[in-house]
């Protein structure tokens, strides 16, 4: 088949998911055609049968906020007819769903039936879709897909819950990992370079955004150090980096903190760490703790969202209620301190990701799916 897919290209779980499908489904023998502003950031490389087309957004006086979801329908448009595509696969509904449904309505004009796949993946359900500028233009746009997948049971819910749509045909395509890239072994993974006197390793990483309270990052770890010699590793960067560096300050554990700010490969960082750390408000799915699990590392974090259908509490690691730092912080000592326990999780950690979550049981299930919609009737 031939499918475009419309992702962000920056660093965050959808856009990695969307390139990392790209990249499975070209292996594939799909042709697969990128539409973004920029390359994916883990699009790094060629790959046979994939390409990207940029989409360029013109600076004009006029424009307070230049229109890019007019120019992504455009190189939509312009890419389904040149290339003859079967399947536009919008990754995070906004603004990627509302301008695949456009530029499927211009081709219809020119008897094309491009059909269109929305990918739920999370802040587009749980906060940014649910502002009251878009509430009803994401409703809208998610509707009208062929169809929609959702990466959590969570989210599925979520969905249906907070956009009134419980009708609505959500399938839940979870996300998926290459175990052949994210994987135990510490023989390359710079153990000695992040923590010079053999401490244990505690990992976090993410965009630094509100939602990811990376605040209580800071918390857990100064209550891990105080029982356990150990480092902090934080990759990624964003707007509440400054305040966690602040926060380190004044619980004096600043100097044990490696900040290694963003990287677009973390698997050989990811097999050095002896914890990952994940105490997000809410996560859909939390596409880097299932990077961890794969890499044998334990993951603790929270519950009551959808990280609570990847990490099994007390078999793969542990789940506590939002801001519960004392708890994740007891969980990381028990694990740290215990290694028997801690090989238990890894061991446990690594089965749960091959089993459940391998691109070899996840991507046939979008191949299905874009083969059930091709076979459908026309919307
Ligand atoms: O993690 C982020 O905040 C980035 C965000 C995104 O939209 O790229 O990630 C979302 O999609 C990932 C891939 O499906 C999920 O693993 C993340 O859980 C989800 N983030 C949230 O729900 C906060």
């Amino acid at each position: 088949m031939k499918i475009g897919i419309a992702c962000y290209p920056t660093y965050g779980g959808s856009g990695a998911l969307a390139t990392e499908l790209g990249i499975e489904l070209a292996a594939r023998g799909h042709e697969i055609h990128f539409i973004t502003y920029a390359q994916p950031f883990r699009l790094t490389s060629f790959h046979e049968g994939l390409f990207f087309h940029e989409v360029e957004v013109p600076h004009y006086p006029l424009f307070e906020y230049p229109p890019y979801s007019l120019a992504l329908t455009v190189r939509m448009h312009e890419v389904a007819r040149q290339h003859d595509l079967d399947i536009m696969h919008a990754h995070y509904a906004i603004p990627h769903a509302e301008a695949a449904w456009v530029a499927k309505q211009m081709l219809l004009r020119e008897d094309r039936d491009l059909r269109v796949v929305t990918t739920l993946h999370g802040t587009d359900i749980t906060l940014v879709g649910q502002d009251p500028s878009f509430w009803s233009i994401t409703r809208f746009s998610v509707e009208q897909s062929d169809g929609v997948t959702a990466v959590s049971e969570y989210l599925r819910d979520e969905t249906h819950r907070a956009f009134e749509c419980d009708k609505l045909d959500i399938r839940v395509v979870p996300n998926f990992v290459d175990p052949e890239i994210y994987k135990p072994g510490r023989d390359d993974c710079h153990l000695r370079a992040l923590a010079p006197g053999g401490e244990k390793i505690v990992m976090h990483i993410s965009n630094f955004r509100k939602v990811k309270r990376v605040d209580d990052v800071v918390r857990t770890f100064a209550g891990i150090r105080r029982e356990v010699a150990s480092r902090l590793v934080f990759i990624g960067d964003g707007p509440e980096r400054a305040a966690a560096t602040e926060l380190a300050g004044n619980l004096g554990v600043l100097e044990d903190i490696v900040f290694l700010g963003k990287l677009e490969s973390v698997a050989e960082l990811l097999s050095c760490a002896d914890l990952f750390l994940l105490p997000s408000e809410q996560e859909s799915f939390g596409l880097v703790a299932l990077e961890a699990l794969a890499s044998g590392v334990p993951v603790v974090g929270t519950g009551g969202s959808g990280l609570a259908e990847v990490v099994d509490h007390g078999v793969t690691g542990f789940l506590h209620p939002v801001g519960a730092v004392d708890e994740m912080a007891d969980s990381g000592v028990r694990l740290l301190t215990d290694p028997d326990r801690w090989a238990s999780f890894g061991r446990a950690a690594r089965s749960a990701a091959v089993e459940r979550y391998s691109a070899e049981l996840i991507v046939p299930m979008y191949e299905s799916l874009y083969e059930e919609i091709l076979d459908g009737p026309a919307r």
